[in-house]
């Protein structure tokens, strides 16, 4: 893990990186609380907490020198590290410092005559490759996710609104100790299907809607990331149907495909492909999946674009759709880990469709 961001130090000739995106901070030194700054060094990380996390970070970063710093001498005491470790080139990620705190540090500096070089880098590679007790956190994630909704095809019918649906399948997770969700839970039912982000609201489920539900929870950390959809009853509209089989074998095909070596963008030009056989490629406009780990969005993305190469020990989501204005849609989404030999399938699930009559 270490040896990761060591790297990045080498090839961006920094001595030093200043990290702020706490869920960065969190994967470097396994500290879980809201707020902290690291300076990390090729061999020592210095975790700069406030006295409301103090004793938590001490618990939990062994790895780390914890120092107490009150929030108004964050910068003079940046400048005595700075000072106190000859760093010459300071990294800053620039996918999440504050444009305002980039000002403040470089005036902090200027007005103390401190030479150092800000160089902005990015840190978002480094949780790409999962490590086997990430993987086993978020096997458990999956787990939870898989019984959620076997609950959930259980209890939803006709007459049960959407919020129902997710405070239900939240309800359900919470005996499980999950920390939360991961997102802002989809469930999109009848023609607000057709909406691949409609967020769930008051709509009451009604006989014959295709219902999508984008569900994630937060376990330990991490998250998982699925999507079913589903019929409520035996006669969903056929265009419906139609449309399902499409995603669900542009899904399977561009599965069948993932493994060490495979490019994201090729991967999604197989599921992309798929569908435009059909004519359906101007319904299917967001990419084809993405990483996930600490966050629900991680790199690598896969896209028509990003020529990440796959490696085992990443997890990735395949969720393709096709939406339909004023129809509906469908996306089906599993949670996928690469292996050395192939793929693993993380998401227990079925992907034929299912009619439900409760
Ligand atoms: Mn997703």
């Amino acid at each position: 893990m270490k040896m990761k961001i060591n790297e990045i130090m080498n090839n961006m000739k920094v001595d030093a990186i200043y990290v702020t995106s706490i869920i960065n901070i969190r994967f470097l030194t396994k500290f879980s609380g809201s707020e902290a700054k690291l300076i990390c060094l090729k061999n020592k990380m210095i975790l700069l907490v406030d006295s409301r996390y103090y004793t938590q970070a001490k618990k939990q970063c062994h790895e780390c020198d914890v120092q107490l710093i009150e929030p108004k001498n964050l910068f003079t005491k940046i400048a005595e590290l700075i000072k106190e470790y000859y760093i010459k080139n300071l990294g800053i990620e620039e996918d999440n410092m504050v444009v305002q705190d980039y000002f403040i540090l470089n005036n902090f500096m200027n007005n103390n005559s401190i030479n150092t070089k800000l160089l902005p880098l990015s840190l978002n590679k480094i949780r790409m490759i999962k490590s086997d007790e990430e993987i086993a956190t978020i096997k458990k994630a999956c787990h939870i996710t898989d019984k959620a909704y076997e609950h959930i095809y259980k209890f939803i019918k006709p007459g049960i609104s959407e919020k129902e649906v997710v405070n239900e399948m939240y309800r359900y997770c919470l005996d499980f100790g999950v920390d939360g969700l991961a997102f802002n839970i989809i469930v999109a039912s009848g023609v607000r299907s057709s909406m691949p982000h409609g967020v769930a609201t008051d709509k009451l489920i009604e006989e014959n809607d295709f219902v999508t539900i984008d569900f994630g929870i937060i376990y330990q950390g991490y998250c998982s990331d699925y999507t079913r959809t589903f019929s409520i009853g035996n006669n969903p509209p056929k265009k419906l149907v139609e449309i399902y089989h499409i995603v669900q074998e542009a899904q399977k095909l561009a599965i069948k495909n993932i493994k060490p070596g495979a490019k994201c963008n090729e991967i999604d030009k197989i599921a992309r492909d798929y569908i435009e056989k059909f004519g359906y490629q101007d319904y299917f406009k967001h990419g084809l999946g993405h990483s996930f780990g600490l966050e629900i969005h991680e790199a690598p993305y896969l896209n028509p674009t990003d020529e990440t190469v796959l490696q085992p020990g990443m997890i990735i989501t395949i969720e393709p759709g096709i939406y339909l204005p004023n129809i509906g849609g469908v996306r089906i989404e599993n949670d996928i880990l690469v292996t050395e030999n192939g793929y693993e399938n993380l998401t227990n699930l079925s992907t034929d469709l299912l009619k439900i009559n409760n």
